[in-house]
């Protein structure tokens, strides 16, 4: 019964910037429990080679295909190419994302503006064109891929933030718009997890990194793969009458105010 509930074997996902990074430790959850994974990512043909063939050494299922989310274009040629050649996509990760840590009083507007196309106009712009095809068959699973960001502000990252803010609202609208259609549409909020993208603010020494782990009642930096469980909760059937949740994997982050150092 349980494993019913959480059975997504042969069902196909889409996980957009998957090829590193907290997009790839769900894509491989979501592979390891039986999902087909379509690996995305828009750098070089060759990372995306690399990543495809980290997926087959683990017994996965995957098959790359380069391109923008940010591009409307890219991104419809790409959804048919999928649908045709591999097949229809059941479960949708928009996790594709970049931030530019710089205080809004010395950011230039087009780097706001890049930020907020890339984190939060391209999750609308995938979903636009993958969710035709749900709708049709009245079935479907989108992830949005959020932030402590999108509840908390930090300084140097307010287009991130407001990006990841907008996101939650573009989740509860998505779900709004298409529960209907039996499509469930929620978000996963990862806290600080150890990538190449927090590396640079988690080197030894750097006061971001103690403050961190103090600021998180489970003490200590996430693994990445902590986020499988969501992903695979909120692309199964466990999940059917789940609709516009954000589920924050954050150690209790977000529960506390936090403590004193020496305490
Ligand atoms: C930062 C971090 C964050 C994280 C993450 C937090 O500079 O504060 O990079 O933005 O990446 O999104 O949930
Ligand atoms: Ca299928």
């Amino acid at each position: 019964m349980s494993q019913e509930l959480f059975n997504i074997k042969g069902k196909v996902a889409l996980v957009t910037g998957s090829t590193h990074g907290l997009g790839m430790a769900m894509a491989m959850g979501l592979g390891k429990a039986g999902a087909t994974i379509i690996v995305n990512g828009n750098s070089s043909q060759e990372k995306i080679d690399n990543a495809v063939a980290e997926y087959k050494k683990n017994g996965i299922n995957a098959i790359g295909y380069k391109f923008n989310v940010a591009s409307e274009d890219d991104v419809i040629n790409n959804i048919k190419k999928i649908e045709t050649e591999v097949g229809n996509i059941d479960i949708l990760v928009n996790n594709a994302g970049i931030i530019k840590r710089t205080p809004l009083v010395d950011m230039e507007v087009e780097d706001f503006k890049q930020v907020l196309d890339i984190d939060l106009v391209s999750p609308f712009i995938v979903s636009k064109h993958v969710v035709k095809g749900m709708i049709e068959r009245k079935a479907g699973k989108i992830i949005n891929i959020c932030s402590m960001m999108s509840e908390l502000g930090r300084n140097t990252v307010g287009a991130y933030a407001a990006a990841k803010g907008g996101l939650v609202m573009l989740t509860k609208n998505m779900a709004t718009e298409w529960a209907r259609f039996n499509i469930q549409v929620n978000g996963i909020g990862p806290g600080y997890f150890a990538t190449s993208q927090t590396a640079p603010i988690r080197v030894d020494g750097h006061p971001f990194n103690e403050f961190i782990v103090n600021r998180t009642p489970a003490a200590k930096w996430g693994d990445p793969n902590d986020l499988a469980g969501a992903a695979i909760f909120l692309s199964a059937k466990a999940s059917d009458f789940v609709n516009g949740h954000i589920l924050y994997v954050d150690g209790g982050i977000l529960a506390t105010i936090g403590k004193p150092s020496n305490e």
